[in-house]
C-alpha cells in the first residue's frame, strides 16, 4: 500500500487517479483492516481473545486517505485507525499533506534563502550551507489547525538546523526582535479547495527559542519530499502546522512593529471585528497546541465468550505530559480515567487504550477530558474530537 502511494506521488497523476489506480479503500477491505491492526501488546488482557471488527465512526472517517488530488494540488491524511506502537513515526509517504507543492516552483536553479530587513547587509544563504550542517532534531508531531480538517496529523523524525543558528548567519541591527519567514507559494491557477495560501508567518525571537524552532531539511532520515517543503521548511514544535512554512525562500528581520500576515490572522480563530487588535504580530497569541486526545478506532472483541470493546486512541500536544486523561461514552455518564495512558513525551503522540463494556446497544458519543484544571484543553472542551459509534451487540 505504501509503495502504491509512493509511485503514485512520483508520477503525480491527476484528479481521479486514486480510483483508476485502485487505491486501497480500507472501509471496503475489512479483512485487510483486521490483519493490519496488531494488538497493542501481547500481554494486554486481550490475549487469547479474538478481534471481530473495527466499528466505523459515524460522521467522521479517519480512514479516508486521499482528500483530493488534482494535478496542481493535493491533500492527504494519514489513516489514523491503523496506528500501532510501531507506526508512531509516520512513514513519509503517509505523512499528511495539507497542500502539495506549487506547480510554479523553480527547482532548476540552486535554492537560496534571502535574508534581509533589519540586517547590516542582506545575504543569500545557499541551501547546501544548511543541509551540510543539518543534524537530528528529534521526533515531533505536526497537526493542521484548519477547522474541518480534523485528523490531519502525523509525526516524523526530523533533521534540520536550529532557527537561531540560521539567523546567526546574518548580522542584524539592534532593533530586530522579530522574523518573518516566507515560503514559495504560487500556482499558475488556484485550487479553491486548498483555502488560504499559507506562505508567511512572523515570529518573535522568543517564540522561536521557546518552541525550539528549526529549519528542517529531512524527515525520517531522507531529504524532505517536495510536498513536505523540499528543500527546506520551518518546524515549530508544539505549534499548529500552519506556522511551519514550507519551501522557505525568505527570512526578513523586523522590529516590534512587524505586522501580522494574512495567514496569521485567518488562523487566529478571531472574529472579524477583533482582528484589528492583532494587527501587530507581537499582539497575536502563539498558535500552540493544547493537550488533545481522540479515539482512532473502537475494536470489538470476543473474549472468554463475552463481547468486549476496546477504544484505542491518541493523546498529544500540551506543554508537558499528563496522566489525567479520562473518557466518557455518553453525556449522562461520568468521566472515568483512561485505563492505559503512559505519556512519555508531549513532543509527539502517545497511544492509549481503554476496555469498554457498554451496558446496552445503541449510539454512543465518546469524549475525552483531562482531569486537571491547570491544563488548558480548549478544543477538547468544545468537543472538537468527539467520536460517535453504534454498538449493535453487547
Ligand atoms: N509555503 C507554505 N507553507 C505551508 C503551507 C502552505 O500552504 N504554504 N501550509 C501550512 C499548513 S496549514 C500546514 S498544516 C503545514 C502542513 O505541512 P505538510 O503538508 O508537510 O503536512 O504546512 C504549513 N506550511
Ligand atoms: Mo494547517
Amino acid at each position: 500500500m505504501v509503495n502504491a502511494r509512493r509511485s503514485f506521488l512520483k508520477t503525480s497523476v491527476g484528479f481521479g487517479a486514486a480510483a483508476v489506480l485502485g487505491w486501497p479503500r480500507l472501509p471496503s477491505l475489512l479483512g485487510g483492516v483486521l490483519a493490519l491492526h496488531p494488538t497493542l501488546s501481547a500481554d494486554d488482557g486481550f490475549a487469547g481473545g479474538k478481534r471481530l471488527e473495527i466499528l466505523p465512526f459515524l460522521g467522521r472517517d479517519l480512514r479516508l486517505e486521499v482528500l483530493y488530488n488534482h494535478s496542481r494540488d493535493r491533500r492527504f491524511r494519514q489513516d489514523l485507525s491503523l496506528l500501532t506502537p510501531e507506526t508512531l513515526i509516520t512513514p513519509v509517504e503517509r505523512f499528511y499533506v495539507r497542500s502539495g507543492v506549487a506547480d510554479e516552483i523553480d527547482y532548476e536553479h540552486p535554492w537560496k534563502i534571502r535574508v534581509d530587513g533589519l540586517v547590516r547587509e542582506s545575504l543569500d544563504i545557499p541551501i547546501e550551507a544548511l543541509t551540510s550542517i543539518a543534524r537530528p532534531m528529534g521526533v515531533h508531531l505536526m497537526e493542521c489547525n484548519g477547522s474541518g480538517l480534523g485528523g490531519l496529523i502525523s509525526a516524523a523524525r526530523w533533521t534540520g538546523i536550529p532557527a537561531r543558528q540560521v539567523l546567526a548567519k546574518a548580522k542584524f541591527l539592534s532593533q530586530a526582535t522579530h522574523v518573518k519567514i516566507t515560503g514559495f507559494m504560487q500556482w499558475s491557477k488556484r485550487n479553491p479547495e486548498s483555502g488560504e495560501l499559507l506562505a508567511s508567518w512572523v515570529f518573535s525571537f522568543k517564540q522561536l527559542d521557546d518552541a525550539g524552532a528549526f529549519f528542517a531539511t529531512g524527515m525520517n532520515g531522507k531529504p524532505l519530499t517536495k510536498d513536505h517543503g523540499y528543500p527546506i521548511r520551518l518546524v515549530m514544535p508544539g505549534w499548529y502546522g500552519c506556522s511551519c512554512i514550507k519551501w522557505v525562500n525568505s527570512i526578513r528581520l523586523l522590529d516590534d512593529s512587524a505586522r501580522s500576515t494574512v495567514q496569521m490572522l485567518s488562523y487566529a480563530d478571531l472574529r472579524k471585528d477583533r482582528s484589528a487588535r492583532f494587527k501587530l504580530a507581537k499582539d497575536l497569541p502563539p498558535k500552540n497546541i493544547d493537550v488533545q486526545a481522540m479515539p482512532v478506532r473502537v475494536e470489538k472483541w470476543r473474549l472468554r465468550g463475552k463481547i468486549v470493546y476496546r477504544v484505542v486512541g491518541i493523546i498529544w500536544g500540551g506543554r508537558q505530559t499528563t496522566d489525567k486523561l479520562a473518557i466518557r461514552f455518553n453525556r449522562d455518564e461520568e468521566y472515568v480515567p483512561v485505563e492505559s495512558c503512559r505519556q512519555k513525551t508531549h513532543q509527539t503522540w502517545t497511544l492509549w487504550s481503554h476496555t469498554w463494556r457498554p451496558a446496552r446497544t445503541g449510539r454512543y458519543r465518546i469524549r475525552l477530558k483531562v482531569l486537571d484544571l491547570a491544563v488548558p484543553t480548549r478544543r477538547l472542551d468544545r468537543g472538537y474530537y468527539e467520536c460517535r459509534v453504534r454498538v449493535k451487540e453487547v
